[in-house]
């Protein structure tokens, strides 16, 4: 099993990043590291799932490019179920470009995603650059930034090199940089820096019950929250469509919270 030497609310106390110190300490103060993965193509029905699973989240992650009617308005509805509900929210953005690309990608265009939300992330394919190209709105509005250092699906090239540009990169800068998107920790809890796991469902791989659902038909690949937090040493679970494509959304959020904080709280206590 995977050792943590602080807990979360021990972390929130030292985060250098703001967004992630305030995610720290949602994540305490609800008792949960649950992120839902809200990948619906219409702006009712991400809100109206948003508002049932609110309660046991402590992230929206969002992917405002499929949504078919995407407005500034949908953005402030959005934003009010997460201060109503104390979440915060995350733009999946996967930022690849060079520099100024992204900047212009961040702050920009009808998204200007910047302005809302409190974390995005960023491959590095491209170098360093895209980092300083997304650091003048992030340490503007005080917004966390996240390194893709693995991926979940089979044959990805995030890996080697790739993973370890990432890895530098959050190391020696936490305060920008305030997470990874990994199957696992990759840096000791100390780093102030938070792994965050797409990839995750109860009927993943290594489910002992459900009968298991390792994937999707586009080499997607689950494991439990279990395994990612407890053997691997995850921070924050990431479930999409084993949430909100269940027939009961709100009974399948509570139990991805309740697996995930009690393999948090296992992964302390050993
Ligand atoms: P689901 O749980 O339905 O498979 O959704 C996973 C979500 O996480 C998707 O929004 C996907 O874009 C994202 N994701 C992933 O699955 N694997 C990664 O390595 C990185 C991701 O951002």
């Amino acid at each position: 099993h995977h050792r943590r030497t602080l807990t979360l609310e021990q972390r929130a106390a030292r985060c250098p990043n703001p967004a992630g110190r305030r995610l720290l300490e949602i994540i305490s103060r609800k008792r949960t590291n649950l992120c839902i993965s809200l990948d619906m193509t219409d702006s009712a029905e991400i809100l109206s799932t948003a508002r049932l699973v609110a309660p046991y989240v402590c992230l929206f992650k969002t992917h405002v490019d499929i949504v078919a009617d995407f407005s500034q308005d949908f953005v402030a509805e959005l934003t009010a179920i997460a201060e109503e509900h104390d979440v915060l929210i995350f733009e999946d953005r996967k930022f690849a470009d060079i520099g100024n690309t992204a900047r212009l990608q961040y702050e920009a265009g009808m998204y200007r995603i910047a302005e809302w939300s409190h974390f995005t992330n960023a491959h590095v394919v491209s170098g360093p650059g895209v980092v300083d190209g997304l650091r003048g709105a992030a340490e503007r509005l005080g917004r966390g930034l996240l390194l893709l250092a693995e991926m979940s699906s089979a044959g990805s090239l995030v890996t080697g090199p790739v993973t370890e540009l990432a890895v530098e990169l959050a190391a020696r800068e936490p305060a920008l940089i305030t997470g990874l998107i990994a199957g696992g920790a990759l840096l000791p809890d100390t780093a102030d820096v938070i792994t965050m796991s797409p990839g995750v469902s109860l009927a993943g791989e290594d489910s002992p019950t459900a009968r298991p659902a390792a994937g999707d038909s586009f080499g997607q690949q689950y494991v439990t929250p279990r395994r990612a937090i407890m053997d691997r040493g995850t921070d924050v679970v990431i479930v999409g469509r084993a949430i909100i494509g269940a027939a009961d959304p709100v009974a399948a959020a509570k139990l991805h919270q309740t697996a995930a904080w009690q393999a948090y709280e296992q992964s302390v206590a050993h």
